[in-house]
């Protein structure tokens, strides 16, 4: 290989579930301002600049070595309107989407003390996110997820021997602080997990580990045929919690400091799971580009619950994520290469 001159054009495949995408790479800040404008985008609900701006993102993310000519780059449009910010602050609300946040900025609504005041407005789930709003914007670290899973472990493993609980999003691709937890619980046997998810959340509420929690019920059951209409959002039963954390690091153990984050409890029938485990490791962008791939390149439908083939008719039966991949006619990529 002749070492003089500038790098020469690197190959990389169009999708990113084709390539590995490691979690640090030399080209942070310019994925960062790439990914700064593409939420913004996404802001002004503009879905296809958002696209545009998060692909390049993702492919400076795979590249082996520094990108030597940002001029590449310029000429990207401007963003960072007023309105974009306000809404902006308002979506980092646990529970407030965008439709949401600009239906209040329409309203004249600025701050979040403006919030405290119409209280009425906000849902259940809403309330508890502004409440906590401080806190929830602290990122979780990674000694605090893994507490917080072995907290949920030993409730869940306590009231069904056997039951599994797995951390899964940003922390099982090797991140080191996220903006939630992601826990998926299982449990080896079939049809064992029904019923386990309120038992659990009686459990931790009893240790006092619980500040606001919304059950949801879950239609795993219907998972071929959400498959086959190739669903987005996913039918396992679910609870949306904030958690106080055990041991808030930085203060007295059982101190008044109490720490709120983010946690997201699935309950999934082992059959599931390398679906789930797939669905709900991330990133979003890897999970987007890996079903479109799939769509588009396979003819197949994917998600958390299944695989499905339309000629065929049937849902492809799975042991592993390794198992996914195989049937997509990819390579393996572990889940600290998904950092799309
Ligand atoms: N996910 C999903 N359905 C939802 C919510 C999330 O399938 N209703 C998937 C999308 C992500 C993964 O689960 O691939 C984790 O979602 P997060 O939003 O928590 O993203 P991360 O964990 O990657 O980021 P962070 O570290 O900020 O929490
Ligand atoms: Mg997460």
């Amino acid at each position: 290989v002749p070492a003089k001159g500038p790098p020469g054009p690197v190959r990389v495949p169009p999708y990113a579930c084709q390539r590995p995408t490691p979690l640090t790479h030399p080209n942070t800040s310019l994925s960062e301002a790439l990914e700064v404008l593409a939420e913004a985008a996404g802001f002004e609900g503009s879905e296809g600049r958002f696209l545009s701006f998060r692909r390049a993102a993702a492919v400076l993310k795979a590249l082996p070595s520094q990108v030597m000519a940002p001029s590449q780059l310029q000429g990207l449009p401007h963003f960072g309107e007023h309105s974009c910010r306000v809404v902006q602050l308002f979506t980092r609300i646990f529970g407030v989407g965008v439709k949401t946040a600009d239906r209040w900025y329409r309203d004249g609504l600025r701050t979040l003390d403006s919030l405290h005041e119409q209280l009425q407005r906000l849902t259940q789930q809403q309330r508890a996110g502004l409440q906590h709003y401080r806190e929830l914007s602290v990122p979780v670290q990674r000694p605090e997820a893994e507490a917080l899973q072995q907290e949920v472990e030993a409730a869940a493993v306590d009231i069904l021997p056997g039951a599994t609980v797995t951390l899964v999003g940003g922390f099982r691709r090797g991140k080191l602080h996220g903006h939630d937890v992601d826990l998926l619980l299982s449990h080896p046997q079939e049809g064992l997990e029904a019923g386990l998810l309120p038992h659990v959340m009686c459990r931790l509420e009893r240790q006092g580990l619980v500040l606001y929690h919304q059950h949801r019920h879950g239609h795993p059951e219907d998972a071929a045929r959400r498959t086959r209409h190739s669903h987005t959002m996913d039918a396992f039963e679910r609870s949306f919690c904030i958690f106080c954390l055990p041991h808030p690091p930085g203060a007295a153990a059982g101190g008044a400091h109490r720490r709120a984050v983010r946690v997201d409890l699935v309950v999934v029938p082992v059959s599931q799971l390398p679906f789930a485990l797939l669905g709900w490791t991330g990133s979003k962008h890897f999970e987007r580009e890996l079903r479109l791939f799939s769509r588009k390149e396979r003819g197949l439908c994917l998600n958390s619950h299944g695989l499905f083939d339309p000629e065929q008719k049937m849902l492809l039966r799975v042991a592993s994520e390794e198992d996914i991949f195989r049937h997509l006619g990819l390579e393996y990529l572990p889940p600290e290469q998904r950092n799309a």
